[in-house]
């Protein structure tokens, strides 16, 4: 059965969680459909594994291989006509394949990862996450497991199914799980006034309060269409509500060789640094 149980901090011995996001624009060449960085991940599993932290939780984004199909087929905005029907699959399927690679990865670097599909622990209505089963997780956890999760394609109880992006199942096991911090990785190093792959002049953010997130939120690009997650734009307005509840957001580049180690490791690591105040 489904059901929605927030974790108490004296569940979990200390320290609290961490919660990693890797962008799929990190892990995958976004310009290429199914095109892995596969040494990317392989550098990023030997960090982890240095790094060494107590109760981490990953949750990997799709890039191009989770986006292009949900995009073909209309995955985020629902079941509307069974043609999609293929595209759902195709689309759960493909992050289970990227989710395999990043797996192969971390087993291989003697990580101890298991692999939880989200689509199996919940459910989302209109896109946001209903019920959640965390059991599962807390007990990984407790056991001293890393557990992996990732953007899926998941049921939902008004669309008939939808695109749950990596960054709201982030906010989500954050808030659930009571964690101290959530690192995010993407493959630029940091947020910025505007999109630093087109605007030159793009100033970086160093440190942000919930109030400047909020104020800059409005003025972030929405993404190329292909994204069909919202990109950065997305990205910030779910983890506006984990920030609110008090957990700091570290946006950090992941495809800079030991920034995530150092991020984990909780050393400053050039980046942006977001805190309710
Ligand atoms: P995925 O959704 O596949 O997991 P991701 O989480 O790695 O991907 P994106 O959603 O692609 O990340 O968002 C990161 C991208 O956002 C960067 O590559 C950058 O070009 C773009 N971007 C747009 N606006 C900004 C901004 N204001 N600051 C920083 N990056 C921005
Ligand atoms: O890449 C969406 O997750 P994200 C994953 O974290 C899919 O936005 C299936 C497109």
């Amino acid at each position: 059965m489904l059901r929605e149980k927030p974790m108490k901090a004296s569940e979990l011995s200390n320290p609290k969680p961490v919660v990693l996001k890797i962008g799929g624009s990190v892990i995958t060449d976004k310009n290429e459909e199914m095109k892995a960085n596969t040494q990317v991940i392989n550098r990023l599993a030997t960090e982890i594994k240095e790094a060494n932290v107590e109760n981490l939780l990953i949750v990997h984004g799709g890039g191009s291989f989770g986006h292009p199909a949900a995009k073909r087929y209309n995955i985020k905005e629902g079941l509307k006509e069974d043609s999609q029907k293929i595209g759902f699959t195709q689309t759960h399927h493909f992050m289970t394949v990227l989710n395999g690679l990043v797996m192969d990865s971390l087993i291989w670097h003697e990580v101890l990862a298991v692999s939880i599909p989200p689509s199996t622990l919940m459910i989302t209505r209109n896109g946001r996450i209903q019920s959640f089963e965390n059991a599962q997780i807390r007990k990984l956890l407790a056991m001293g497991f890393l557990p992996v999760l990732y953007g899926d394609a998941v049921l939902d109880s008004e669309l008939g199914f939808t695109i749950l992006s990596g960054d709201q199942l982030v906010a989500k096991l954050a808030m659930h799980l009571n964690a101290c911090r959530i690192i995010i990785g993407v493959d630029v190093d940091g947020l910025y006034d505007n999109d630093p792959k087109t605007g030159k002049n793009a100033k970086i953010y160093r440190y942000l309060t919930l109030t400047e997130l909020k104020k800059l939120h409005g003025s972030i690009e929405r993404p190329m269409a292909s994204d069909v997650t919202g990109g950065m734009y997305g990205k910030i307005a779910e983890l506006i509500p984990a920030v609110e509840s008090g957990i700091p957001v570290t946006i950090v580049n992941a495809a800079k060789p030991n920034n995530i180690c150092m991020a984990l490791k909780g050393e400053k690591v050039e980046g942006t640094l977001i805190e309710k105040e």
